[in-house]
């Protein structure tokens, strides 16, 4: 058996040199409810095309890692309950035993690489978490994006994290942190965390050259492209500071920890806003699969032209 399978349309692209975006499913199966979770996956493919590049949605299906799924996939997908959530520590063992996982962040960048695709657009990346002093609950999201090339974009890091403890951690790793078209650090439902981010670029073809440069270089890792809400479909950060410390409270008093953390959070944070946070994370998800396509459309362009020495 092959190590991992393509979608019919992602072989194509990829035979053809075309512009690849990789997508996670995590965010499918344990960020979203059905059916809005299966709704926004097309939406998201749907927006990488219409912006003139391929989608690969990647997950582990009957232990095959899928790059790239059909439709009929990506539907049963979003309608199975009990699916694994597959970081670096339990993909390999979820593949070696047939098993059937939805890929996190980093899990996904593992796959993506593996399969030369060199963007990848999400929600959210898991970071350090509020607490981690003693909890140690620090995602492994963080160490992947030191370790494998790809360029991800996401809205920031989610404010149920500890964004500055998160920017530390990131910056120990030698993680550039790039905020797109502003100075602040976005907090995923909030344009603007309050903190200033490391770095700032305001193109997709400065963000491309980036990414060479550090092939060039030599260094293992990626980049994490920090792309702000759209104004429209945000929620300030004040809003949302007594809800997330609400969930955050629940998570700690029902003993929730490891993996399920995230998951519980991003429940309860939707049920507190009354659905409101749903929206915001589809609108932001959208925004980065378009931007991902444009970064990918410029490393094609970079990769037709002769790089100079
Ligand atoms: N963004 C979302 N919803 C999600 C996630 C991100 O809007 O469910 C997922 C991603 O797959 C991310 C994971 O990699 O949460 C982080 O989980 P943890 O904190 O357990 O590492
Ligand atoms: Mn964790």
């Amino acid at each position: 058996m092959m190590l991992y399978t393509h979608s019919p349309e992602v072989a194509a692209a990829l035979d053809a040199g075309r512009a690849v975006v990789a997508l996670e499913s995590t965010i499918i199966t344990h960020g979203m409810p059905w059916p809005r979770n299966l709704e926004t996956a097309r939406q998201v493919e749907q927006a990488v095309r219409e912006a003139g590049a391929v989608p690969a949605t990647i997950a582990v299906l009957e232990g095959q890692l899928h790059i790239g799924l059909t439709d009929t996939e990506l539907e049963w997908l979003a309608r199975a309950t009990h699916v694994a959530k597959l970081s670096r520590a339990d993909m390999a063992v979820c593949m070696a035993e047939g098993g059937t996982g939805a890929t996190t962040v980093a899990a996904t960048m593992i796959a993506a690489e593996l399969a030369g695709i060199e963007v990848f657009a999400t929600g959210g990346i898991g970071g350090v978490h509020k607490g981690a002093e003693t909890s140690f609950d620090i995602s492994a999201d963080l160490q992947e994006l030191a370790a494998t090339r790809v360029s991800v974009v996401a809205a920031g890091a989610k404010a149920i994290l500890d964004l500055p403890k998160t920017l530390e951690v990131l910056e120990t790793l030698g993680v550039p942190v790039i905020a797109y078209g502003q100075d602040a650090l976005p907090a995923f439902w909030s344009r603007d965390s309050g903190l200033k981010a490391p770095l700032r670029m305001d193109s997709p073809e400065q963000i491309a050259r980036a990414h060479r440069m550090r092939a060039r270089l030599d260094l293992p890792g990626g980049q994490l492209i920090a792309n702000p809400i759209p104004q429209a479909a945000e929620i300030p950060l004040a809003e949302l500071a007594p809800i997330i410390a609400q969930a955050t409270a629940d998570a700690e008093a029902l003993g929730i920890t490891g993996k399920a953390v995230t998951p519980f959070l991003l429940q309860r944070i939707f049920d507190l806003t009354g659905g409101a946070s749903l929206e915001a994370n589809v609108a932001l998800v959208l925004n980065n699969a378009r931007l991902g396509a444009s970064i990918a459309l410029a490393l094609t362009a970079l990769k037709a032209a002769p790089v100079p020495s």
